[in-house]
């Protein structure tokens, strides 16, 4: 896998190569990662990226020129372009594994008010958004694509370290985990992990899945379909998480 960053930032890039399991990815040729600036790019004298929006408004846009130019200096036949924007469509798990198919991905960071329209309708092939709000710019939002992308390459995590996934959880969060010691400045671990019994064991992290699930993120709870078992273990963990409320105890 190849990614090109395109930024006014490149520097904010150089670190990933060195980072965690992402620089060990880097280190064995999973991924390349090359951060390019858009300024570099500018025909203007004053080598400017940006201008005043047609129509009046707050804030500078992101002139074509630089941009498009930029893009098709990485450009090939397999590239896909990516645009990072709160107007794209939310990032998903499904759409990490989809992006991380493909040979050559072009993330296009934005900075000011966005980029000139012309740009996403003739270049980007998709734009995407991390979520409902509004960062200084696109860089982090490519690093967590980059990072998250990145993991799921064959051979790039170890197989414990890619044992959690979905299937584990079907589709609930992830039940609390706890390492040793047992006992630490007098807060325990729950008795039911250090008592070696499996089914006790299992029952119990189903449940504090769905506690944590109800909890959290309660939409979930409506994507998945469950068994009988888990209709039930749901409506136990639905009166205890509500008769603690109305009890005002923790
Ligand atoms: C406004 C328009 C992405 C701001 C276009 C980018 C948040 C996200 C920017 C832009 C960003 C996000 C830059 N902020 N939610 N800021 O993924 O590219």
């Amino acid at each position: 896998m190849k990614i090109d960053v395109l930024t006014l930032f490149p520097e904010i890039f150089s670190f990933i190569n060195e980072w965690s399991i992402l620089g060990r990815a880097v280190a064995d040729n999973k991924v390349t990662i090359s951060s390019h600036n858009i300024r570099d790019f500018s025909l203007d004298k004053h080598k400017k990226v940006d201008d005043y929006p047609y129509g009046g408004g707050h804030g500078m846009v992101m002139m074509p020129q630089p941009v498009i130019d930029s893009i098709n200096s990485v450009k090939s036949d397999d590239s896909h372009v990516i645009y990072l924007s709160p107007k794209g469509s939310v990032l998903t798990q499904e759409k990490l594994t989809e992006l991380s198919k493909k040979n050559h991905l072009i993330l296009l960071c934005g900075h000011y008010e966005g980029i000139d329209q012309r740009i996403i309708d003739n270049c980007v092939d998709e734009e995407i958004s991390l979520g409902d709000y509004v960062l200084t710019g696109g860089e982090l939002p490519a690093m967590v694509l980059i990072d998250g992308i990145t993991r799921l390459l064959p051979e790039v995590l170890s197989t414990s370290e890619a044992y959690e996934e979905e299937s584990h959880y079907n589709g609930l969060l992830e039940y609390p985990q706890y390492t040793r010691p047992a006992k630490y400045l007098g807060m325990e671990v729950p008795e039911v992990l250090i008592s070696g019994h499996h089914a006790n064991i299992k029952e119990y992290q189903e449940r504090e899945s769905m506690r944590v699930t109800y909890i959290n993120r309660p939409d979930l709870l409506d994507k998945i379909k469950m068994t009988d078992r888990q209709k039930s273990v749901l409506k136990e963990v639905v009166n205890s998480v509500e008769r603690r409320k109305t009890d005002g105890s923790n």
